[in-house]
């Protein structure tokens, strides 16, 4: 069977690239080029070339694995996007130009970030990546990575690192400033990248801090598009319906939303006329997400996998998870102020059915990484305002329970369960330390700043309602703990 690549693109029946490839130039660098970027920001910059024609070209770049390399290499950067929902929609993405892998040769990533044709630079590095303190959003300077940047930042291995080695030769070469756009689901990502690239500058060169400061814009973003990681089984309905292979294959549901606050220091891809909208103020749109979508996905995860769940899909075929669901985002949506022109009532209704696709094999256990990473945007910054508001936490106490039930590390069947989390050692120190003693583990669990900060250790009825529900979940199951809440 044929492989997808430039030769084979003639014979493609269906959705692709309409603007001549051959003239496109590098105008973005993007770092962490994994499944997410392809079907979200490089899907929308190549539907703007499909309509309006333009150059702009992304060089992708993997700050860690050279797999998407392969992958999309010998297919000259061509790769599907395959819609999956009530029907399967395929299309062919060609705004990607190369593939450059960081620990290979950095200096490539250097070069492309301060070559004059770029305008921008995007992000997708996932909340671990911008190597700050979750709890307060500022440069984390004893990370490993961080200090092996301040030492060797020529061939540094972290995002703040090549943004900053990248941003340090324009800086010498008097180039123009460049915007740089996170989208990653962080609070305020436009702000904590700036924060961590001006911290991390300052130990390299102040003048440089100062220039970034003054010179380089930093928008916020809300990205939304549901893209797990792609199965053998897609790989086969490519193989079985198009007749054609490729490596490169994602899979991502139907929706997806790109608001983007409007402040760029230099141009753009036209994304508004493909979709995307931009506004003045991320900030409304940021939290709804965070707080509803991907805070009821954690819950999920943790809760679901313990129960069994391989997948979102699979919880959502269980009604006493979609009423926790359910009454979760009710809760959460307590805080929130809805942004212009939005409903939240329709936003919650719509997520469920987001959730319930059945084309979606959304790993629980690929939610439920990166825990330490996300909690805090997800959950604590409700808890807070619930708090404030005298509202009821409880759904927030089985959630953090639940997810203490998870680093417990053995499933209800006592199957060690393999944890994916950059603070997992600490974490997991203290559910093995206090495994008999709920109240014990809670309260030391809400003492570990990085995650928790130093204000939630004190409130007691969160401890104890959580306390509660993780000894529920040990005695009864997860099960029987979700349907106690029903
Ligand atoms: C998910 C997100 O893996 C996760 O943590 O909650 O990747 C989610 O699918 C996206 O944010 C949807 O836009």
């Amino acid at each position: 069977m044929l492989r997808l690549c430039n030769d084979y693109l003639p014979q493609i029946k269906f959705k692709k690239p309409s603007y001549n490839r051959d003239t496109l130039k590098p105008g973005i660098v993007h770092l962490g080029i994994g499944a997410f970027h392809r079907a979200h920001q490089a899907f929308y910059t190549d539907a703007v070339m499909n309509l309006t024609g333009g150059d702009w070209g992304i060089i992708g770049c993997s700050l860690r694995s050279d797999s998407v390399k392969h992958q999309l290499e010998p297919q000259n950067g061509l790769y599907t996007v395959l819609e999956r929902g009530a029907e399967n929609t395929p299309c062919i993405i060609g705004s990607v130009l190369q593939v450059l892998v960081g620990p290979e040769n950095p200096a490539a990533i250097i070069a492309a970030i301060a070559n004059p044709c770029v305008k921008l630079i995007s992000l997708t590095i996932t909340e671990k990546g911008y190597c700050h303190l979750p709890s307060s959003g500022t440069l984390n300077s004893a990370h490993p990575d961080i200090q092996h940047d301040i030492n060797n930042i020529h061939a540094p291995i972290s995002a703040p690192g090549f943004l900053v080695a990248g941003l340090l030769q324009r800086f010498l070469n008097k180039l123009e400033p460049i915007s740089i756009l996170s989208c990653d689901n962080l609070p305020h990502n436009g702000a904590v990248t700036r924060s961590v690239v001006i911290e991390l500058a300052q130990h390299i060169n102040p003048e440089l801090a100062i220039w970034i400061g003054a010179n380089i814009s930093f928008p916020g973003t809300m990205v939304d598009r549901i893209v797990p990681a792609t199965a053998e089984a897609d790989s086969q309905w490519l193989a079985d319906n198009l007749h054609f292979t490729d490596a490169g294959l994602v899979v991502a549901e139907p929706f997806t939303q790109w608001v983007i606050e409007d402040n760029f220091c230099n141009q753009r891809p036209a994304w508004e006329k493909v979709g995307a909208l931009l506004v003045k103020d991320v900030a409304a749109y940021e939290t709804m997400k965070l707080r509803l979508l991907n805070g009821s996905h954690s819950l999920l995860a943790y809760a679901g996998f313990m129960a069994g769940y391989t997948t979102i899909y699979q919880v959502m075929q269980d009604s006493t998870f979609v009423a926790l669901a359910r009454n979760f985002m009710a809760q959460a949506a307590g805080t929130l102020v809805a942004p212009q022109n939005f409903d939240l009532t329709e936003y919650q209704q719509q997520l469920i059915e987001r959730f319930s696709n059945p084309g979606l094999q959304h790993r629980t256990g690929q939610i439920a990484m990166d825990g330490s990473q996300k909690i805090p945007q997800r959950w604590l910054n409700s808890v807070r305002d619930l708090i404030k508001q005298q509202g009821d936490i409880q759904l927030f106490a089985f959630a953090l329970a639940a997810w203490i039930r998870y680093l417990d590390g053995s499933d209800e069947h006592q199957n060690p369960i393999s944890i994916s989390d950059p603070l997992s050692q600490p974490l997991m120190q203290i559910t093995q330390k206090h495994k008999n003693n709920a109240q014990a583990l809670v309260a030391e669990f809400f003492a570990f700043e990085p995650v928790f900060g130093a204000d939630l250790r004190n409130n007691t009825a969160l401890l104890n309602a959580t306390a509660e529900w993780l000894e529920r979940m040990h005695r009864s199951g997860m099960k029987a703990a979700v349907g106690a809440l029903a």
